[in-house]
């Protein structure tokens, strides 16, 4: 470990270039572990506005595994039908998990 951890360091000191390609392979790397944490933790929150023009739901949330603090944000959807399932003041779990620069909930639950 120590040593891939040196031979990083001098990747990024001889070839910055390459060196941002590994950095990005690095952060797949953990964005695809967030998405396994996302899988399984289902926070709640609350809907307090529906945008199916936008493809957004507007939710208000608890604290995210992902270190997001509570608050209430436009999430985009992973499957544009849970628009039509989910409306204002509906109470919801969903996982978010953050796909090309976007909040996305890739998980919804309604309650029985
Ligand atoms: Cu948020």
């Amino acid at each position: 470990m120590k040593k891939l951890i040196t031979s990083l360091a001098w990747i990024v000191t001889l070839a910055p270039g390459f060196a941002m390609a590994a950095g990005h392979d690095v952060h797949a790397g953990h964005g695809t572990m967030h998405s396994d944490a996302a899988q399984t933790a289902l926070v709640d929150g609350l809907v307090k506005k529906v945008d199916k023009t936008g493809g957004k739901v507007t939710v208000s949330h608890g604290p995210l595994p992902n270190g997001m603090p509570a608050m209430t944000m436009a999430f985009k959807v992973k499957d544009a039908s849970w628009l039509d399932k989910v409306k204002d003041g509906q109470q919801i779990r969903f996982a978010a998990d953050n796909i090309n620069g976007a909040m996305t909930i890739v998980r919804l639950e309604l309650p029985k």
